[in-house]
Parts: structure tokens; sequence; C-alpha cells
């Protein structure tokens, strides 16, 4: 495994030197932020990334994400060209040394929560979602005051009710097309760049506001893996996606997706299911409702060999910025998961009791 950090670039508070200095560190995570969704990346902005990281002695290998244009999801006559921007994109990045790209197919919202700043009881904070909230929201109606955090802020709110309104009558099968339209034309350039392309699974893995949700769970993820017969063809498992639905074994997924080869990418954090949504936590097994031990053990026994990031933090010893995306609770949570990785990669090595 290689362990990875996620920074937004220049303007990240969190820098590549404090990234740097964490135990263990191999890669960083990024994209190129400043370019509307749809466009070609500037090559010269992505050799300049890369040569910045690899100065504090990291590895330029994953983009998350490059997103994926509406339109795409919407299969309009538009998206050949920005499917063709797409797969430019994919060269210029391969180009710079990256080998793995994380990207999601969910309809107009990324991840969604209820509140960003939800105190604990020992007074950190953390990422939220309450069903009951949610469904007080109605994103069509551009003159509501209700937003949730993590919308996309580009959109005023006349654009993001015109887009949710577009997919109004969509069905889970005409998005299922649509997304097999992008991985057919995409795959084969993948491949010849050798880079492997990671489906990141809707946030939190159902529908919301009655927009269709596919990369939700075992049975949809198989069937996306199927529509192409190349191991560049994967996912990101993303246990804090998957695990906030009691109904995914997260455990058995990471064994039989890494066995198959198709995990590149895994983002590690737990959360404490609800009953009415589920709460993020600290990275440790005891800390919520999954055991990072086991799906750590699911994944070295499989095979894994990919990067692996820790996921949203909760912000702790005063620490304000970006939510989910600190420093220290996401520096704790990657020691940690060295941890976990190095007793189960030395026990696998030995064998039992040796
Ligand atoms: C949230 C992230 C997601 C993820 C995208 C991948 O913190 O996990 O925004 O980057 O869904 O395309």
């Amino acid at each position: 495994m290689k362990l990875s950090f996620r920074w937004y670039g220049e303007d990240d508070q969190v820098t590549l030197d404090n990234i740097a200095q964490i135990p263990g560190m191999d890669s960083i995570v990024t994209a190129i932020y400043d370019v509307p969704v749809g466009e070609v990346w500037p090559q010269e902005a992505i050799d300049r990334q890369a040569k910045l990281v690899k100065e504090k002695g990291l590895s330029y290998e994953v983009i998350e994400s490059i997103p994926v244009h509406e339109d795409i999801k919407l299969g309009k006559p538009t998206r050949d060209k920005l499917i063709d921007n797409y797969c430019e994109n994919i060269r210029r990045v391969a180009k710079a040394g990256i080998k793995c790209i994380c990207y999601n197919f969910m309809p107009v919202f990324d991840w969604t929560r209820t509140s960003l700043d939800h105190v604990n009881k020992d007074g950190s904070t953390s990422l939220v979602y309450y069903q009951e909230e949610v469904d007080k929201v109605n994103p069509l109606k551009s003159d509501s005051d209700l937003t949730l955090p993590g919308w996309d802020a580009s959109y005023t709110p006349e654009e993001l009710a015109q887009v949710v309104s577009e997919y109004n009558e969509m069905t889970e099968e005409q998005l299922w097309d649509n997304l097999a339209y992008f991985i057919h034309r995409i795959i084969p350039v993948a491949s010849e760049c050798d880079v492997n392309m990671a489906i990141h699974e809707d946030d939190p893995c159902w529908s919301i506001f009655g927009l269709p949700r596919i990369i939700t769970d075992e049975k949809n993820l198989d069937r996306f893996l199927a529509l192409e017969d190349d191991k560049h063809h994967g996912i990101t498992l993303c246990t804090g996606s998957l695990g906030c639905s009691n109904k995914n074994d997260v455990v058995k997924m990471a064994y039989k997706y890494s066995k198959m080869g198709r995990i590149h990418f895994a983002h590690l954090r737990n959360i404490k299911v609800l009953d009415n949504g589920f709460e993020e936590s600290g990275h440790l097994s005891k800390d919520g409702s999954l055991d990072m031990y086991e799906i750590v053990k699911a994944l070295v026994d499989g095979g894994f060999d990919g990067y692996v990031r820790p996921d949203h933090g909760r912000m702790i010893w005063g620490e304000t910025g970006r939510a989910g995306y600190g420093l220290y609770d996401r520096a704790l949570g990657a020691t940690y998961i060295n941890g976990l990785f190095e007793a189960v990669e030395k026990h696998a090595l030995r064998g039992d009791h040796a």
C-alpha cells in the first residue's frame, strides 16, 4: 500500500511540508482546481504541480478528481466533446506520471452532509448527516434559503434548480446507460496510458432529493466492473460512503474487489451509523461502526497494492479550515492506518503464531 494524503493545491492551509512530515507518507492526492468542469487542464499547470510535489520528496501519482460534466451524466449531445476533453485530461496527467484517477458519477451533488461542525462530547467537531434535515430541503425551489454544506458553490440557486430538474425524468437505467457510454470511451484511453480509473461510491450511498444514484452497493459495483474487462477499470473503496448503510458488508467488498485487482485507491475512515443517518468519527475501529482492522486485513489478504488515504478527519486541537480536511486528525488517521497495515502485513508474512 502507498500512503497518500489529499492536498488542495497551493491555496491549501495544509502545506506540502506538513504532509511530507507525516510518518510513512508517499503520495499526494490532488487536482487542478481552477479549470471549469469539462475543460482541458493546461499541461503547464499539471507539470508545475508535479514539480512542486516532487521537490518535497513526495510522489505525484493520484488525481482526485477529474470531475465528470453533468451533460455526460445526462447523456446530452454535447457529451462527445466533453468526453474527448476528459480523455485528453487522462493523457495529460499520465504524461506527468499520474497512475490513478478518482472520479464519481453522482448527479449534481457530490458528498452531502447536513452539518460540517457537529460538536462531539470531547469538543472536537465532525461532519454529520441526519435524514430529517435532508428531507426538509428542496433544491428545485430556487427561492428556498435552505442549502446544505458541500453543494457546488459554482451554481446559483436558479442554476441548481435547473440542473436538478433535468434529472427529473431520468431513471437509474438511463443513468447506467450514460455511465456505460462514458466508460466505454475512457477506459481504452486509460489503458493505453496505463492509468487506473477508480470510481468513488456515492456518498451517502442512497438516492437523495429523488435523484438517481447507482454506485451504492455490491450488486451495483459488480455491474459497474462488468462494463469493461480491463484492470484499469476499477474503484476507490470508500469505507465511509459504503459503510453508512448497514446493508453493505465493507469487509467482504474489500476482500472481493482487491482479489479481483480492481481496488486502486482506498479512502479509509470510520463513521457511526445511526437510525436516521450517520456521524463521522475518528478513524479507529472503537470510534465508530466499522471494523477498520478487518477492512485492512481484507485488503491485505486480497493482495491490494494501491493507494490509501485517511479520509475526512474531525477538527481537533482548535484547528479551523476546510471541513473534513484539516491536518491533525487526518495525520492521526494516517498513523493509525500505517500501524494497521504494518501489523497485518507482518502477521501475514509470518503465518499464525510464528
Ligand atoms: C469528499 C470526497 C469526494 C470525492 C469525490 C470523488 O470528501 O471523498 O468529494 O473526492 O466524490 O470524485
